[in-house]
């Protein structure tokens, strides 16, 4: 039986993973920073999975890494911590750096330095293109970070391909493009508006503020893209890879489609709120996955439609439910 350890577990892509490794076979250990409140719910499903260990974690703790990979002596490695929301890195961005940055050379050093046959994969990212104009954006194209964690990012990036070099470990790097998915969390843009619109339909909340609706992502779902990091660690040569829709729509195009599938007119609702503009702005993002979906065979399942389907209606689901 392999095992895997997953930093982030708690988080959208950690469970995900979690699930998608135990359905492979696999004895999953997920790491986890201590919380004042349990923040659990997303694996809370597979808490009594024999094949599922959660053990306490954080970025800055070299101690427990080692102890973590002494103990269980993974196969796999999947580096999903951070602290990732994009806005609040100009809010706390030694906070930020210091984790994402360094938090992934301490592991990089302790896998190199234990047992340097642990396949790694880094969760790069599409911010590390910011404001390169020219999409859509490969694995060659320039990195032009705009903020403090795409900065990190970009160190972290580096350092995974200098660690594959120098060290010939097996590290890969995903530059995912935004996925999300009715795990998402609550402060980004798509799981806001599609919580909001859903409140809004159950007569809860009668008005939503949002930023820069201009704005364009290539979103896709957090299922394929988890799937596409276990397809990296199974190659037989570490490498980078972009993975992607290939398609790009605008916040405003988002929340259109939301607020049309529950039959309401945004325009009545939305108050547009100078304090939610970002200092620097991503103004667009459009991956091309070609790589991809040539050498690992990877394909996402979902469309832009679906996603927002489901999102939508898992919301409306879960909150209908809370408000009986
Ligand atoms: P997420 O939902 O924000 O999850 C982040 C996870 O990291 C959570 O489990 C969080 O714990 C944990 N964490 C934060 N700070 C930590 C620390 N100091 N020590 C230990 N754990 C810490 O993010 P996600 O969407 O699943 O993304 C997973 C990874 O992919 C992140 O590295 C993100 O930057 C990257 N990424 C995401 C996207 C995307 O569109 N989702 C795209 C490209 C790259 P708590 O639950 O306690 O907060
Ligand atoms: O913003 C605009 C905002 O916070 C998307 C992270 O997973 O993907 C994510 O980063 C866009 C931006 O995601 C609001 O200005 C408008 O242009 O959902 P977001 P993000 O910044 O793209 C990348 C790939 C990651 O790696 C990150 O970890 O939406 N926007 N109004 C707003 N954004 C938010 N959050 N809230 C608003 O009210």
């Amino acid at each position: 039986m392999k095992t895997a350890i997953i930093s982030g577990v708690t988080g959208q892509d950690g469970s995900y993973l979690a699930e998608f490794l135990l359905s492979k076979g696999y004895r999953v250990i997920g790491l986890k920073r201590r919380t004042s409140l349990l923040c659990t719910d997303r694996i809370d499903h597979i808490f009594d999975n024999d094949n599922f260990k959660v053990e306490y974690y954080d970025l800055d703790d070299v101690g427990c890494l080692y102890k973590m990979l002494y103990k269980y002596e993974p196969d796999e490695f999947y580096n999903l911590a951070a602290q990732s929301h994009v806005r609040v890195s100009f809010d706390i961005p030694e906070h930020t750096v210091n984790g994402v940055a360094l938090g992934t050379l301490r592991i990089l050093e302790a896998i190199r330095n234990t047992n340097d046959r642990i396949r790694f994969y880094q969760a790069s990212s599409s911010e590390m293109f910011g404001d390169n104009p020219n999409t859509p954006f490969n694995e060659d194209s320039q990195l032009m970070p705009a903020s403090p964690y795409a900065c990190a990012k970009v160190f972290a990036h580096n350092l995974v391909r200098n660690y594959r070099e120098s060290y010939w470990l097996h590290a890969s790097s995903g530059i995912l493009f935004n996925h999300e998915s009715p795990r998402r969390g609550e402060t980004f843009v798509t799981r806001k508006i599609t919580r909001a619109v859903a409140r809004i339909k159950l007569g809860l909340q009668n008005e939503l503020r949002l930023g820069n609706l201009d704005a364009k992502r290539d979103w896709g779902h957090a299922k394929d893209y988890v799937e596409a990091m276990w397809m990296m660690t199974q190659q037989q040569s570490p490498d980078d890879y972009v993975i992607s829709t290939g398609q790009s729509h605008s916040v405003r195009e988002f929340l259109e489609a939301v607020f049309d599938y529950a039959g309401m007119d945004p325009y009545k609702y939305v108050k547009i709120d100078e304090r939610l503009f970002r200092p620097h702005e991503v103004p667009f993002l459009l991956g091309d996955s070609t790589k991809a979906k040539k050498q690992l065979k990877w394909n996402p399942k979902y469309t832009f439609e679906t996603l927002v389907k489901e999102m939508y209606e898992e919301d409306y689901r879960k909150i209908e439910g809370e408000s009986k």
